[in-house]
């Protein structure tokens, strides 16, 4: 009886959406994974070339290297899945990465909904999770793990919640947030294929928090999700605690580098008085409102040369106000 509900409510989705009751695992083959591959364009106009960039984003993929992520049916309440490995076996033993064998992060195709979660291994190879997949939606599911053996991987796959939608538009990009009566500030900005710095900086009642816990492995874990395909992000803290240096906040740095100009949304993890919260950002890469592109290496010409003495009136240039 566990599973009649959850597969009547898969069929009613997909059937809805791609006119068919292929089983889940079917549908899941045929999702759109080849847009990306084009989106390292913007990384090699930069000049940058090594392999990363040649490379898509994680999470575009539902089967990448031999491993294949496979949802299973599950109870309503309940989301699980296994990854196949290149022998089509369901793979059983992995490396444990930022304190997890198995990250599970989901959001919806409108980038609400984010939920980063870590299931249960069973023996036989099967992730079960409480599910994360709050109502009625199109979600992305991403399973970001290491194989023992292999390398690491993040493999993303469709999953429809039937019921009513509603679509949620975008939140404006800003520089501040609230969660959960924490601020959360941004400085930085991320720059199409080039590493850029991202901090951010907590506080609660005006006060600065200083005594953030860890949270695996860092006194924060940032995940991107790019605006348009879900592109998935690694962003990597710049330093670890207890590396004496780092300090458990009120700022907290990340090193991201994103693929592509475009807008991303930020969810920052981070833990404090023995619960993890979520601040969540809108941030556009590339086109910023004063007009400055990331350059290549060297140096640009300026386009408007120094400033004419004399007073000449020549109007505001470009659009800020800065
Ligand atoms: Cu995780």
């Amino acid at each position: 009886m566990r599973t009649v509900t959850r597969l009547a409510g898969f069929a009613v989705g997909l059937a809805a959406v791609f006119g068919t009751t292929y089983g889940i695992g079917r549908v899941v083959d045929r999702a759109p994974v080849v847009e990306g591959r084009h989106d390292g364009d913007a990384a090699h106009a930069t000049g940058e070339h090594d392999e990363t960039a040649d490379r898509l984003p994680g999470g575009l993929l539902v089967s990448d290297r031999g491993y294949t992520l496979e949802p299973v049916d599950a109870p309503a309440d309940e989301f699980a899945f296994r990854i196949a490995g290149p022998d089509g076996q369901p793979v059983t033993r992995y490396d444990v990465a930022h304190d997890k064998q198995m990250h599970l992060i989901v959001a919806r195709r409108d980038l609400s909904g984010f939920r980063h979660v870590h299931p249960e291994l069973a023996p036989d190879g099967t992730w079960r999770v409480d599910t994360p997949l709050a109502g009625p939606g199109q979600w992305r599911a991403f399973a970001d793990f290491t194989p023992t053996g292999g390398e690491s991987l993040t493999l993303g796959v469709d999953v429809t919640v039937p019921g009513e939608l509603t679509e949620r538009p975008l939140p404006a990009p800003a520089t501040s947030t609230t969660v959960d009566g924490y601020t959360v500030t941004l400085t930085g900005a991320p720059q199409p294929g080039r590493t850029s710095s991202l901090t951010l900086t907590v506080s609660r009642d005006g006060q600065p928090v200083t005594d953030l816990e860890p949270y695996l492995g860092a006194y924060g874990h940032l995940v991107a999700l790019r605006r348009g395909d879900l592109a998935y992000l690694h962003v990597h803290p710049d330093g670890t605690p207890g590396d004496g240096r780092t300090r458990p906040g009120p700022a907290v740095t990340f090193l991201a580098e994103v693929p592509s100009a475009g807008s991303y949304r930020l969810y920052l993890d981070f833990q404090h008085g023995g619960r993890v919260h979520t601040a969540e950002f809108t941030v556009v890469a590339g086109a910023t409102p004063t007009g400055v592109a990331p350059t290549p290496t060297g140096v640009a010409p300026t386009p408007s040369g120094p400033a004419p003495t004399g007073g000449a009136d020549h109007g505001t240039p470009g659009h800020g106000h800065n």
